[in-house]
């Protein structure tokens, strides 16, 4: 038997506290734990649209407090489009390129921000390139692009921090390619950045299989907002979309049936600015929607994408208990 005196024993709880500190605050993977989302998907661009993936493209930002020096590496989990996890289309025959861009406008560019891979949006500097198609080597396994110097990023005054972007793109073949992403300090081990984020304008994902989880994206209401349009793209009618702030709970956002696409706008109380919304993905129960790929966006009131952090800005909304739940009519 172990005897532990004071001063180790509080060493110890000293470790324990920071270790819950670290994997609660830092945790970088995208997408994030809080999100509860399998994976992010690219279809090849030869895919119908109808399995879930209206553009092919998914852009990603990834930001560095400015404080931090070390070099840094993006990390792709199952980068292939092959062998397990990703969706197939009669044969594996996808191409998707992965692409890592930092410098003047690869951020503030204003296509970059946009929806749609339309225009300038891979403005800045093209920092590292990749392609995989079928590749056994990094089936189920992580892909590791840098290390890059964080300065290599577009500097944010707003974000005091800097900003790199990655764009995947589908660019032959018509499978899904579902992957993850780490935004780590090591090029083996994931280690998270302190204080290190990543964002997207809109989110092309995976639900889960199983009607008891339920997804969520957390889209920050920036000062100025009047109000918020939810738009989603092959749902499938799984289930419901219901958002959540500090003082309501908001049913009955539109949702879209097969290859195309649903909106409903509802207007911004005083209290829900200044912080996160939580959109919740609730699947029906019954029969179980399967291998459903989506697209979220969600735009202000002058038609702006507003950006979704991994990480809510000002934490997961916590609604209180004299909430209320209003329903839209249908128009
Ligand atoms: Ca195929
Ligand atoms: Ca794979
Ligand atoms: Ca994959
Ligand atoms: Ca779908």
């Amino acid at each position: 038997m172990i005897v532990l005196n004071d001063s180790m024993s509080r060493y110890i709880q000293i470790i324990l506290i920071q270790f819950v500190f670290v994997a609660g605050l830092f945790a970088q993977p995208v997408p994030a734990p809080d999100e509860n989302i399998p994976y992010l998907v690219t279809f090849g661009n030869k895919a119908e649209t109808s399995w879930g993936d209206d553009d092919f493209c998914q852009v990603f930002f990834f930001l560095i407090p400015k404080d931090f020096e070390d070099p840094i590496y993006i990390k792709v989990y199952d980068p292939d489009c092959g062998g397990a996890i990703d969706e197939i289309n009669v044969y594996f025959n996808t191409t998707t390129e992965f692409s890592i861009y930092g410098g003047a406008r690869c951020w503030t560019e204003e296509d970059a921000r946009g929806t749609e891979p339309i225009g300038n949006y891979k403005s800045g500097n093209l920092l590292a390139s990749k392609k995989f198609g079928v590749d056994p080597e990094y089936d189920e396994a992580w892909y590791t692009f840098g290390p890059f110097n964080p300065k290599e990023g577009e500097f944010s005054d707003d974000f005091q921090g800097y900003v790199f972007k990655m764009i995947a793109e589908g660019v032959d073949g018509d499978d899904g390619n579902l992957y993850q992403y780490y935004l780590s300090t090591d090029a083996d081990i994931n280690i998270p950045i302190e204080g290190g984020k990543a964002f997207t304008y809109e989110y092309t994902f995976r639900m889960w299989n199983t009607p008891e989880n339920v997804s969520h994206i957390y889209p920050y209401v920036e000062e100025g907002t009047v109000s918020v349009r939810q738009w989603n793209f092959d749902w499938d009618n799984d289930g419901g979309i219901h958002s959540l702030s500090v003082v309501r709970i908001f049913k009955g956002n539109k949702v879209s049936g097969e290859d195309v696409w649903s909106d409903s706008e509802f207007s911004i109380k005083p209290a829900e600015i200044g912080k996160s919304l939580d959109f919740r993905f609730v699947k029906k129960q019954f029969p179980a929607v399967i291998n459903n790929n989506v697209v979220i966006s969600v735009q202000n009131q002058f038609g702006e994408a507003m950006p979704f952090f991994n990480i809510p800005i000002g934490g997961v909304p916590k609604y209180q208990p004299m909430i209320t739940i209003e329903e839209i009519k249908e128009e």
